[in-house]
């Protein structure tokens, strides 16, 4: 069995970070280790939640895993506190990062052209180190602007600004630069993205599900990095991700009991399997 480690915080209640992470590379076969960087009482859309930083744990625990010599076929990060957590993350890199290991950092700091609650404005260019060290980087438009310095384009940003975009995040370092949370032209809503050492574009979406939600970046994320490590290219692995994704907000809207914080990614669990070939 392949073993991904992902690395963000746990929000005991809000369905985003390792509370979808974890149970979504389980379902789909992959042993999933993680690195919880923080504990909070819900995640930073609710109000005054509680916080307990674990960044001291960070190093003993890569060094134990160094000891007893783990591999790891991924390693995904998200939602990171502080500047100091982003250099610790950069040591897990440095010690476990082989041939064939994927470096996959989502940046997640960012919606609506604002940082979430509680970052300082100078998280943007520590997080930029992170993804300089990454293979793929997963923002979406709100953190694409921040990691770069440029005015928020706003949730329905035309192709020029998404390319224009794209090329900057590609000189940050990543080979694979994808804006998550795009419109395109034709009305449906996806992701775009740029392979640097193939100089191409790419681009998908799916029809647009009139519904704000929080934590499907978490959810597209986690998808794309299990479909990724069982095999799937990586432009395969972005459709199915946002396939299910998409899924699970559509799964949401219709759902007259659906909770405003989240979105319902439990219930469309076997559409994801049947995307990965794993059940019919
Ligand atoms: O879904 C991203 C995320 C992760 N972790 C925490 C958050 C958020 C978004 O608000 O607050 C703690």
């Amino acid at each position: 069995m392949k073993r991904v480690l992902t690395i963000q915080d746990i929000s005991c209640i809000g369905k985003c970070s390792l509370t979808v992470a974890l149970p979504i590379l389980s379902a789909l076969g992959l042993e999933t280790a993680i690195v919880p960087t923080a504990v909070l009482s819900t995640h930073t859309q609710f109000p005054h939640p509680t916080f307990r930083d674990l960044t001291e744990d960070l190093p003993p625990i890569r060094e134990h895993w160094q000891e007893l010599k783990f591999k790891f076929s991924a390693i995904y990060t998200g939602y990171l506190g502080s500047a100091r957590q982003v250099d610790l993350v950069l040591d897990y890199f440095k010690a476990f990062k082989e041939n064939g290991t994927a470096l996959i950092v989502d940046p997640a700091m960012a919606d609506g052209g604002k940082l979430y609650a509680g970052f300082d404005p100078s998280f943007p260019s520590d997080m930029k180190r992170l993804c300089a060290g990454a293979e793929i980087i997963l923002p979406n438009l709100s953190e694409a602007a921040l990691l770069l310095d440029e005015p928020y384009p706003g949730e329905e940003a035309d192709p020029d600004t998404v390319r224009h975009l794209l090329k900057g995040l590609s000189e940050i370092g990543a080979r694979y630069s994808i804006i998550t949370g795009v419109t395109h032209a034709d009305g449906t809503f996806g992701f775009s993205g740029y392979d640097r050492e193939d100089d191409r574009f790419f681009s998908f979406g799916t029809p647009k599900v009139p519904m704000k939600s929080h934590g499907t970046g978490d959810i597209f994320a986690s998808a794309f990095t299990g479909l990724y490590v069982r095999g799937f290219s990586i432009e395969e692995a972005l459709k199915a991700a946002s396939v299910y994704t998409a899924g699970c907000i559509r799964n949401s809207s219709e759902d007259p009991e659906h909770v405003d914080y989240a979105v319902n990614f439990e219930a469309e669990l076997p559409n994801l399997l049947r995307l990965a070939g794993i059940i019919a």
